[in-house]
């Protein structure tokens, strides 16, 4: 008999290390026999993370134009694609400003869709949005703070990432944390730099019980301010330079601290900023998940080319068109003398109010007994 097809959701905000994870939890299931395949999700074109997590030749779908919950049927096409291609289990990422996917996307697919084991739910947890959060000093619009809030009510399981760059006090004051405001729900502290935590927690995933054990009350109200109040941007350029070997990392640089100390001058709360500069031989990505934390640049093979493509994906909470218009000016200052920048598609938009294609109001219990599934 033919397994049936694992899927595994990783939920959680912008900014909290998923697609890091997506990318270590591939190799990691490789390991253990199975053909994997990911979904990433996004509000639009243009995903740095489905270029990055391409990258090593892993098979990725993206659903683009809502988040997963508005598009259950784009979700179940690429996971059927992916299916299709010889994938026997499915990680997907959704948007990290949507929540309610208990109800819209785990107690659907147990009800629907049998040849599916669904995994346990994990929403990873940023330690300084945490943080921030638990200490008031979280510049997050009130709505978001409540999405956030809502994505970890409703996990199976809590994973407390970037424990590498944890002081042991810190790391024990974020586990009582958790720990008081989500007394029921199970945390794995993980490290994707390191690997740390992540065979407990594939262990944990792959032998536990279907995900969307609880379901939420939600306020669609305030989960659509929530959303509404993030700008939203993904933008790709062709960089030409006359230089025969231009300084491609600099211009990166320059205009990531740019546009961090433009967010900054207007107290602007980062979901994240990415950026992904490719060359025939090499790439760039750089990072930054709050206003005050340090731009991550990591730099694969050489740039040593006179053209790049450059992609930019920033979730801010701004207007969508002045976050345009911070970034226009950004990439012009960043640039300005090195090469011509032509811009080869943009889109800005906050997102809307999210009406989910299912919605259930009961968990869904999945008959026990079922063949033998543990197996890739
Ligand atoms: N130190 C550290 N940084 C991490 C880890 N996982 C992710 N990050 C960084 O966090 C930032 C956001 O990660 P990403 O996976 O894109 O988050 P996403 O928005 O939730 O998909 C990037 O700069 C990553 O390099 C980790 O385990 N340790
Ligand atoms: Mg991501």
């Amino acid at each position: 008999m033919t397994p049936p097809l694992r899927l595994l959701l990783v939920g959680g905000f912008l900014g909290a290390g998923k697609t890091t994870l997506l990318a270590a939890a591939t190799r990691r299931l490789a390991a253990r026999g199975f053909t994997v395949g990911l979904v990433t999700n996004d509000q639009a074109a243009d995903l740095v993370d489905t270029a990055l997590l391409s990258r090593d030749g892993t098979p990725v779908e993206e659903v683009t134009g809502s988040c997963f919950c508005c598009n259950y049927d784009g979700l179940l096409d690429a996971v059927r694609s992916l299916a299709d291609r010889g994938a026997t289990a499915v990680v997907a990422e959704p948007v990290g400003s949507c929540t309610d996917l208990s109800a819209t996307i785990l107690q659907p697919t147990k009800d629907r869709h049998a040849d599916v084991r669904l995994a346990p739910f994990s929403v990873l947890v940023e330690p300084d949005r945490l943080d921030e959060i638990e200490n008031d000093r979280s510049v997050l619009h009130v709505n978001a703070r409540y999405i956030a809030d809502l994505q970890l009510q409703e996990a199976d399981r809590i994973l407390l990432t970037k424990v590498d760059a944890l002081t042991p006090a810190k790391r024990t004051a974020l586990r009582d944390t958790l720990a008081r405001r989500y007394p029921k729900i199970p945390v794995h502290e993980v490290s994707a730099a390191t690997g740390e935590g992540l065979e407990a927690w594939l262990d944990d995933v792959l032998a536990g019980a279907p995900g969307g054990a609880r379901l939420l009350d939600v306020n669609y109200d305030r989960y659509a301010e929530g959303e509404a109040v993030l700008g939203w941007f993904n933008a790709s350029y062709r960089l030409t330079s006359p230089d025969a070997r231009p300084d491609w990392a600099a211009c990166s640089s320059a205009l990531m601290h740019d546009l961090q100390e433009a967010f900054r001058s207007e107290s602007a709360a980062v979901g994240h900023l990415k950026l992904l500069l490719t060359t025939a031989e090499g790439s760039l990505a750089a990072n930054l998940t709050s206003l005050s934390g340090a731009v991550q640049l990591r730099r694969d093979g050489a740039l040593d080319a006179r053209t790049a493509t450059l992609v930019v994906n920033a979730r801010v909470q701004m207007s969508p068109e002045r976050l345009s218009a911070l970034v226009a000016s950004g990439m012009a200052r960043a640039h300005a003398g090195h090469c011509e920048v032509a811009v080869s598609t943009q889109h800005s938009l906050s997102p809307g109010r999210p009406n989910p294609t299912h919605r259930y109001d009961r968990v869904v219990a999945v008959p026990t007994g079922a063949p033998a599934l543990l197996s890739a």
